[in-house]
């Protein structure tokens, strides 16, 4: 039985102890537990410290222990086999059990090939490469879905995003679109947040959130990070959008507001057309249908205008914890003020354990980078941005270090979906580079909507250097972290991720996933195979989008792919070795793959038995959650709906 199932920490399992001697003042000596023990359980994991042992006390999240002078000697010689042990150059003392502290830094839409340390030579990120380089690199990494919501969702549960209801069958709302709309991460699911926090962690979101805020009223908060897991909240609960600029393109249902705003100006036309020949006597014009004309067009522009006139006072807003504190956020100041509370909340929490879940509006569009990377890069204003991103990564390492946490804290980074092929700012390309992989960002099935970067490192735990080309997901860190955390694994749900410390220290070969389900929306798109008695890794397409001619596996009429509609269903399906054809550039046929009709079987049989266990649940992103209700809009300063401030400390 798996300590999971059990409940034991790893700690508990062992027969040595898992602690740290940090100082000794006189016959009191400071026991740091990495897991939290309280006084009486120490005794009982430490028994050979009993007999000298005349009171135990907690103080300041330490346990203090008071010794018998006979047990002085006892104490020196516990301390010098520690350093001996464990001491790294610093002076840190850690086992391999301790639970350490975790940050998780995402980026949002960056490209896998965007880093040095995955092949990129024109974007500088010393940082994240220093990341690979300490620590374990995943080259086929994968998200749970291309687009910002389902695959967040997934990240933060451990499951197909169709199983929470984070999952749209309406191409229009594969994310939240509005703040003020009432979908979001249902309160029942589990996040690894809300299991850390369990285990004592002290938990903090600082950036994007993108999982929804309120259900049925403005301040019931049913989807709010606070009600997840997390003691701590500072960002932007939808993220940088492009109506967050106040110069910059509108993002959110682009092509549906120009349609509203051409049928507007068409509509305001008519009355002034009609006019001319009912004044010229050329044939007669009634009243009436001027005045249709008229109002009609008075509709139609305020619909547009209560739609997306406001959208960036609506959208764009900077929270701390449940309160909304500047609205609309200024976009220039927004990355830095996260940063600045992210190592404010590292230097709170030092003595740990922590959790901190570090979500970037980089590399998203707008590209708002500050002064000094204007032109830093030698791949323009995205370039620019990446290599700010790495630096603010690297703000956060240096932290680390500072304090002596690095050898005593998992860091993970990664991207939460692939680059997108369709950004655009002043007529250039604004998107991240998906390597040799087919899409981007919004394509469900192919490799660059799916693939992104994701490194682990833990200095004292796993091995610096090392590249592992196995099939993981961002799904595994849910698994992951409980096992490192020493959290119960919920047993009434299906859990898609695996735990991936056995293959991240080198314990197992090979991943533990056999088949990966790529998921557009709620429509499976294609499946991964990795064949269990072979390296092979085998993918086929039930569904693709229809693309763009401009642009290779893009949509850029449309902005974003299709999930249904607009799309090429296959039968068979489309097959792809992509452990040989990583790019999916050569599909394969029964002429030339004699395996052909068996792995399609094989899939099929997976896709059958996958589908049984997926359960009706509510949809978050159906159309009537997505649409915006004023009275779940958060607002702040004057009333709704001219909502602002700028207040606190920004
Ligand atoms: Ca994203």
């Amino acid at each position: 039985m798996s300590d999971h199932v059990t409940g034991r920490t790893p700690a508990q399992s062992l027969p040595l102890p898992a602690w740290v001697i940090v100082q000794s003042t006189g016959l009191t000596v400071q026991l740091v537990t990495a897991d939290n023990l309280a006084p009486s359980q120490l005794l009982r994991v430490s028994p050979h410290l009993h007999p000298g042992v005349t009171r135990l006390s907690r103080r300041a999240g330490s346990t203090w222990i008071r010794l018998e002078p006979v047990s002085r000697c006892l104490t020196l010689w516990l301390y010098l086999s520690l350093c001996f042990a464990f001491a790294d150059t610093r002076g840190e003392f850690l086992t391999r059990n301790s639970r350490p502290n975790i940050v998780l830094l995402m980026a949002d839409d960056l490209g896998v090939g965007d880093l040095g340390c995955y092949g990129n030579s024109s974007i500088s990120t010393p940082n994240i490469d220093r990341l690979a380089r300490e620590g374990v690199m995943l080259t086929q990494h994968l998200a749970a879905a291309s687009m910002c919501t389902p695959s967040r969702a997934a990240f933060l549960t451990g499951r197909y995003p169709v199983r929470s209801g984070m999952a749209s069958p309406n191409n229009m709302y594969r994310d939240i679109t509005w703040l003020g709309g009432s979908g979001g991460l249902p309160s029942n699911e589990t996040t690894f947040a809300k299991m850390l926090q369990h285990r004592g962690y002290r938990t903090g979101l600082i950036g994007k959130w993108h999982l929804g805020m309120s259900c049925a009223s403005r301040g019931d908060h049913c989807a709010h990070p606070l009600n997840h897991g997390f003691d701590f909240f500072y960002g932007m609960p939808l993220g940088l959008l492009g109506d967050c600029g106040a110069r910059t393109w509108p993002e959110v249902h682009r092509w549906l507001r120009v349609q509203l705003w051409v049928t507007s100006a068409v509509l305001a036309a008519l009355p002034f057309l009609l006019l001319v020949p009912r004044l010229a006597r050329w044939f007669p014009v009634p009243w009436t249908l001027v005045a249709a004309c008229g109002f009609l067009a008075a509709v139609f522009f305020l619909s547009w205008f209560s739609s997306y006139g406001f959208m960036r006072r609506w959208n764009c807003v900077i929270m701390r914890d449940h309160d909304v504190i500047q609205q609309p956020a200024e976009e220039t100041r927004a990355a830095g003020l996260m940063l600045r509370e992210a190592l404010a909340f590292i230097d709170r929490h030092k003595r740990g354990p922590f959790l901190l879940f570090l979500s970037f509006l980089h590399v998203h569009t707008p590209l708002i980078t500050r002064g000094h990377f204007v032109g830093h890069s030698k791949f323009g204003p995205y370039g620019d941005n990446v290599e700010e991103l790495d630096w603010m990564v690297g703000k956060v390492l240096a932290a680390l270090d500072r304090e002596r946490l690095t050898n005593q804290t998992l860091v993970y980074f990664t991207s939460d979906n692939g680059g997108r092929l369709e950004a655009q700012e002043d007529g250039a390309r604004a998107g991240g580079w998906n390597g040799v992989y087919r899409g981007g960002s919004g394509t469900g099935g192919w490799e660059g909507g799916v693939r992104v970067p994701g490194i682990f490192r833990w200095p004292t735990v796993l091995e610096a250097g090392l590249v592992i080309e196995e099939p993981t997901s961002l799904m595994d860190l849910l698994p992951t972290l409980s096992h490192v955390g020493g959290g119960i694994l919920p047993q009434d749900r299906v859990i898609d991720g695996q735990n991936l410390m056995p293959l991240l220290e080198g314990r197992v070969p090979r991943s533990d996933h056999e088949f990966l389900f790529h998921y557009c929306g709620v429509f499976l798109h294609s499946v991964r195979w990795h064949q269990k008695d072979c390296n092979t890794v085998w993918k086929a397409h039930y569904v693709t989008p229809k693309v763009s001619r401009e642009g290779p596996d893009a949509c850029h009429s449309s902005g974003v792919c299709a999930c249904s509609g607009h799309v090429t269903h296959h039968d068979p399906p489309l097959l792809f070795d992509i452990s040989r054809d990583p790019s999916e550039s050569h599909p394969l046929s029964p002429d030339n793959e004699v395996l052909f009709d068996m792995v399609l079987g094989k899939m099929a049989a997976a896709v059958r038995e996958h589908r049984a266990t997926i359960t009706p649940t509510p949809r978050q992103l159906s159309t009537f959650n997505a649409l915006w209700k004023p009275w779940l809009q958060p607002c702040c300063g004057a009333a709704f709906p001219l909502c602002g401030c700028s207040g606190e400390d920004v």
